[in-house]
C-alpha cells in the first residue's frame, strides 16, 4: 500500500517532489484499511438473531410496520430559516430578531429530549436520517431543533454503538435551514462529572464547528461558577449562549423559601451579566405549574432584557396548560415534542399545544398538517423501541413530591430492576425525595440527580432508614457518587451542604469549595491521539475520537472495538439491529451512497459441542456460513 500510495500522489505523478517528499508527506502512510464490511455485518446480524440484543429480552423478530412517510419532494428546495439568521446577523442580531417576534418561537425536542425521556435515549441515527430531509421542509419555521448533547452523546457510544459526531454531521447537510440546539451540562460537559477546563472549551469548539448553533448550558446544581467556561467558550465561537436557571421546588408554596422567585430573579441576573445571549429556565421534571410560569416569566421579563426560552416535562399531564399561561405572559420560546413523541416524561405535544392557542391573541404559527406527517412518522418508528419504553403509562402528579427529572425515570427504574428492586419502586421514589431533603434540598438534574437515584436506591437495598444514616453512617461506605458530591466534586449547593451529613459521608475525607476546573489536570488531547493510533492501527483517530476518549475513555474503547468487530452498525434498519434476522427473510443495506447489500438467513445450524452453531447466508446472492458462539 505504501508503494501505491507514492505513485497515485498527485505530487508524485506532476513531478513536483524532491528528496524530503516522503518526510513531509505523512499521508502516504495512511493505508486504506481493509475490511470486509459484508462479513463484519453478517456477523453482528448472527450474533444478534442468535443471542438477541444485550439487555433486553432475547424474542422473535416482531411483525414492525414500515413507518409512513410524508408524500413530498425532498430534493425541493429548503427555505431559509434561522440558521441563515444566525450565519447572516451573528449571535447579536439574531437575538434582536427574536425580541422582534409577536409569535412564540418553537423548539422541537423529538430528536433529544423525547426520547431521552420515552425511550431511555435509544433512538438511532438511521431512524432520524429517514426524516431528515423532510423535517427540514415541513418545519422550516421552527425556532431550533434540539437534537443533540445530554445523554445522546454517551449512549451513542455506549448503546447504539454509532458515532454521535457522525449523526450531527450528515444531520445537519440535511436540514441546513433551522438552528441545532444541545444540552450541555456546564462542567459536566455531556458526562456525569466535572472535566478540566480545556476539554470544555475544545468540546465546544468541535461541536460548533460540527453543526451546533445553541447550547443549552446549565449547572446541575445552579451554581454559576460551573457553567461560566462554558459561557465564555460558546460566545467566542460566535455561536448562541442559552444560560439555564434549573426550576425547582414550588415558588407558589411559601412554605419551601428556598427557591423563591426572588432566588431565580436574582440568578437570571447574575447569568445576564455572565453573557447569556438567552435565558432558559430549565423545568426538568416538569414542576413548573401554570400559575407559577405565569408568575415567574411576568417576574423575569421585568428583571431580564433577555429573551425567555421555556423547557418543561409533561409528567403530571398538565404541561400544555403551562405553556399556555406562559405565552400569556410572554415567553419568547418554547420547547415541544412532535405528538407520537410527545406526553408523560417527554415535553408537551407541539399538535395539541397548536389547537390549546387556537383563538388566543397568540395563536402557534405551524403547518399542523405537516406536524401530523410527522407524527405518524415518529408513531411507527416508536413500536421498535418498545422494548425501552418505561412502564409509565397515564400522567403522575406524584412527580410534584418526588421531582424526579423526566429523563431519569425510566432509567432509574431501569437501575432498580437490575439490582433486584424492581417491585420496590415505589419505595425507591418515596426514599429519592427523602433523600433530597436529608441532601439540603438540592436542584436535581444530571448530575446530582444521579446521585440522589444512587443514594435512594443504595438505602432502599440495605434497608437503611434516614435515622440509619446519622446513627451508623461511620460504618458505612456509600456509593462513590454520593462521597464526590459531598466532597464538592461537582460543584456547590445553594445553601450549602448539610454539615452533619457531609461528615458521616465523607468520614476523613476532604471537600473542596473552588470551581473542581481550577484543580484538574488539563487534558493532554496530543498523547491521547497518539496512544490511539498506535493501539487502532486501523483506524484514523480523529479529534472527534479524542475528544470522546477524555470524556468516557472505557465506553469510547469499547465503541471502538465493536466497530472493529462488526464494522459500522448505524447503516442497518433498526429492526435488524435490536433482533437480528428471521429465518428467509432478506434486507437491503446502503452500506455507503450507492453500494447497497442484499443480505438473506437462508438457515441456522444445530449446535456444536463447543457452543458454536453455522449460520447460512447469502450476500448479494453468494453464500456465506459464519461460525457464531451461541449464549443462549
Ligand atoms: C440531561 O442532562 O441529559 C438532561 O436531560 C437533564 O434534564
Ligand atoms: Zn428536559
Amino acid at each position: 500500500p505504501f508503494l501505491e500510495n507514492v505513485v497515485l500522489h498527485e505530487k508524485f505523478i506532476s513531478g513536483d517532489f524532491d528528496t524530503s517528499f516522503i518526510d513531509t508527506t505523512p499521508e502516504l502512510f495512511e493505508f486504506p484499511i481493509r475490511k470486509d464490511r459484508g462479513t463484519k455485518l453478517l456477523n453482528y446480524i448472527g450474533n444478534i438473531t442468535l443471542n438477541g440484543f444485550p439487555g433486553i429480552e432475547k424474542r422473535k423478530k416482531p411483525i414492525l410496520v414500515q413507518p409512513t412517510k410524508p408524500k413530498l419532494d425532498i430534493k425541493s428546495e429548503i427555505s431559509a430559516g434561522t440558521k441563515q439568521i444566525l450565519d447572516s446577523k451573528g449571535a447579536d442580531g439574531l437575538v434582536q430578531w427574536i425580541k422582534e417576534q409577536q409569535d412564540v418561537l418553537l423548539t422541537d425536542t423529538t430528536f433529544r429530549d423525547a426520547h431521552q425521556s420515552l425511550l431511555a435515549t435509544r433512538v438511532r441515527s438511521q431512524d432520524m436520517f429517514q426524516i431528515a430531509d423532510y423535517k427540514a421542509r415541513m418545519m422550516d419555521n421552527f425556532f431550533s431543533f434540539e437534537l443533540w448533547g445530554g445523554a445522546t452523546f454517551d449512549v451513542a457510544y455506549r448503546f447504539l454503538k454509532e458515532d454521535p459526531w457522525a449523526r450531527l454531521e450528515k444531520l445537519r447537510q440535511q436540514m441546513p435551514n433551522v438552528l441545532f440546539q444541545m444540552l450541555f451540562r456546564g462542567a459536566n460537559a455531556v458526562g456525569y462529572k466535572n472535566y478540566p477546563d480545556n476539554l470544555i472549551r475544545e468540546f465546544i469548539r468541535e461541536s460548533a464547528n460540527s453543526g451546533i448553533d445553541v447550547f443549552r448550558i446549565f449547572d446541575s446544581l445552579n451554581w454559576i461558577k460551573g457553567m461560566e467556561i462554558a459561557i465564555d467558550e460558546v460566545r467566542q465561537s460566535g455561536k448562541i449562549a442559552e444560560a439555564a436557571i434549573c426550576y425547582t421546588g414550588d415558588i407558589l408554596d411559601s412554605s419551601r423559601s428556598k427557591y423563591s422567585v426572588q432566588y431565580y430573579k436574582e440568578m437570571a441576573k447574575e447569568l445576564e451579566a455572565q453573557g447569556a445571549h438567552i435565558l432558559a429556565i430549565k423545568d426538568m421534571a416538569g414542576l413548573l405549574k401554570p400559575e407559577a410560569a405565569y408568575r415567574l416569566i411576568t417576574e423575569l421579563k421585568e428583571t431580564t432584557d433577555l429573551p425567555i426560552h421555556l423547557h418543561t416535562h409533561d409528567t403530571s399531564g398538565n404541561g400544555v396548560y403551562t405553556y399556555a399561561k406562559a405565552i400569556e405572559a410572554g415567553v419568547d420560546i418554547i420547547d415541544t415534542a412532535l405528538g407520537s413523541m410527545s406526553g408523560l416524561t417527554s415535553q408537551p405535544s407541539i399538535n395539541s399545544l397548536y389547537y390549546a392557542m387556537k383563538g388566543s391573541n397568540r395563536e402557534i404559527k405551524v403547518d399542523i398538517d405537516a406536524l401530523e406527517k410527522l407524527s405518524s412518522y415518529w408513531e411507527d418508528v416508536r413500536t421498535y423501541y418498545n422494548d425501552f419504553e418505561s412502564d409509565m403509562k397515564s400522567p403522575h402528579s406524584e412527580i410534584y413530591v418526588h421531582e424526579m427529572p423526566g429523563g431519569q425515570y425510566s432509567n432509574l427504574q431501569q437501575q432498580a430492576k437490575a439490582v433486584g428492586l424492581g417491585d420496590r419502586f415505589d419505595e425507591v421514589k418515596k426514599m429519592y425525595s427523602t433523600v433530597n431533603l436529608m441532601f439540603g434540598d438540592i436542584v436535581k438534574v444530571t448530575p446530582s440527580s444521579k446521585v440522589v437515584g444512587d443514594m435512594a436506591l443504595f438505602m432502599v437495598q440495605n434497608d437503611l432508614t434516614e435515622e440509619n444514616i446519622y446513627t451508623r453512617g461511620l460504618t458505612i461506605d456509600f456509593p462513590d457518587s454520593v462521597v464526590e458530591f459531598f466532597q464538592g466534586y461537582i460543584g456547590q449547593v445553594h445553601g450549602g451542604f448539610p454539615q452533619e451529613l457531609q461528615k458521616v459521608i465523607l468520614k476523613d475525607k476532604e471537600a473542596i469549595t473552588v470551581r473542581p476546573g481550577e484543580l484538574l489536570e488539563p487534558i493532554n488531547f496530543d498523547e491521547i491521539k497518539t496512544q490511539l493510533s498506535e493501539k487502532y492501527t486501523n483506524r484514523i483517530i480523529t479529534k472527534q475520537d479524542v475528544l470522546a476518549y477524555a470524556l468516557y475513555p472505557k465506553v469510547f474503547e469499547e465503541y471502538v472495538q465493536a466497530t472493529e468487530m462488526f464494522g459500522d452498525i448505524s447503516v442497518l434498519d433498526t429492526p435488524t439491529f435490536l433482533y437480528g434476522l428471521k429465518l428467509g427473510e432478506e434486507i437491503e443495506v446502503e452500506i455507503e451512497k450507492g453500494k447497497t447489500l442484499i443480505i438473506k438467513l437462508i438457515e441456522i445450524g444445530e449446535p456444536q459441542h463447543d457452543g458454536t452453531r453455522t449460520l447460512y447466508f447469502e450476500l448479494n446472492g453468494q453464500s456465506r456460513e459464519l461460525v457464531i458462539q451461541d449464549l443462549t
